[in-house]
C-alpha cells in the first residue's frame, strides 16, 4: 500500500533530518548550451516563489550548479586549462561519481555539502562548501546534466533552455572576460576548438529528452510562469498533505 508510510520510510543516515519525517523533494533538471540563462532562469523561478531573499535553512526551492561537479584536475591539466587548452565542456570534465551519490542523498532527504567552483583557478574550493538542507524543489543545471543516463532518470522534469548560439556567444565573449578573468583571444579559441564542438556532439542530443523546452531562455516569461505555476502546485500538496513526501518518495521510485 502506498499510503502504508512505515514501509516506505528510508533510513535516517547521516544528516539527515532529526524527526524521521523524510523531505524527498521534487528535482528539476536545466540543462542547455553555455550562456543559455540557464542560470538566470532558475534565479527567477526561484524569485518568484518568494524564495530568494529566504534564509537558507528554510528555502523550500533551491538551486544548484553542475560546476561544483567539475572533477579536480591533475597539475598538468591546471596548466593546460590555465593556456584555455582544456575541454571543460565534455563529459569526461565531470565528477559523475559525486554528482550522482550527491543527488541521491538530496533525494533520501538529506543534508549535503557541495563545494563551490572557481573559475579563475579552474578548482573547487572545498573551504567554502554550499550547504544544501533539505527542500521541497531542487533545481539542478549545467551544460551537461542529461547526459549521463544515470542521472538523467533522477530527474521528475526536465527543462532545456534552448537559445541561439549566436546570442549565447555574444553573452559568454563578455562574461568570460569580466568575471572570469580571460582575454578575448582566448575566449574566442577555447569556443571554437572545445564549446561549439562539444554543444553539438554532447549538450544538443540532450534536448530530446527534455519534457519541457524553453526558447529565448530567462526571457521567455510565460514559459516561466508556467512552470513556477506547476512548481507552487507541487508545494502547496506537500504543505497540506501530511505524508506527501513519503508517498512521492514512492511514487517516483515506482516510476523507476
Ligand atoms: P555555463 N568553464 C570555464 O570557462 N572554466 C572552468 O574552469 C570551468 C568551466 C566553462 C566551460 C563551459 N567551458 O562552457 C561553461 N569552457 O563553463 C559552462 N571553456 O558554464 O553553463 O554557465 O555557461
Ligand atoms: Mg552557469
Amino acid at each position: 500500500d502506498l499510503r502504508n508510510a512505515d514501509t516506505l520510510r528510508l533510513p535516517n543516515g547521516d544528516g539527515a533530518a532529526a524527526n524521521d519525517e523524510v523531505k524527498s523533494p521534487f528535482l528539476i533538471g536545466v540543462a542547455g548550451g553555455t550562456a543559455s540563462g540557464k542560470s538566470t532562469v532558475c534565479m527567477k523561478i526561484m524569485e518568484q516563489l518568494g524564495q530568494a531573499e529566504m534564509d537558507h535553512t528554510q528555502r523550500q526551492v533551491v538551486s544548484i550548479s553542475q560546476d561544483s561537479f567539475y572533477r579536480e584536475l591533475t597539475p598538468a591539466e591546471k596548466a593546460k586549462a590555465q593556456k584555455g587548452l582544456f575541454n571543460f565542456d565534455h563529459p569526461d570534465a565531470f565528477n559523475e561519481e559525486l554528482m550522482y551519490s550527491t543527488l541521491q542523498n538530496i533525494l533520501k532527504g538529506h543534508k549535503v555539502e557541495i563545494p563551490s567552483y572557481d573559475y579563475r583557478t579552474n578548482s573547487l574550493d572545498f573551504e567554502n562548501v554550499l550547504v544544501i538542507y533539505p527542500a521541497d524543489v531542487v533545481l539542478f543545471e549545467g551544460i551537461l546534466v542529461f547526459y549521463f543516463p544515470k542521472i538523467r532518470e533522477l530527474f521528475h522534469m526536465k527543462l532545456f533552455v534552448d537559445t541561439d548560439s549566436d546570442t549565447r556567444l555574444a553573452r559568454r565573449v563578455p562574461r568570460d572576460i569580466n568575471e572570469r578573468g580571460r582575454d578575448l583571444d582566448a575566449v574566442l579559441t577555447q569556443y571554437m576548438t572545445f564549446v561549439k564542438p562539444a554543444f553539438e556532439e554532447f549538450c544538443s542530443p540532450t534536448k530530446k529528452f527534455a519534457d519541457v523546452i524553453i526558447p529565448r531562455g530567462a526571457d521567455n516569461t510565460v514559459a516561466i510562469d508556467l512552470i513556477v505555476h506547476h512548481i507552487g502546485e507541487i508545494l502547496a500538496t506537500t504543505n497540506s498533505a501530511q505524508h506527501s513526501n513519503t508517498v512521492r518518495v514512492a511514487a517516483s521510485s515506482m516510476k523507476r
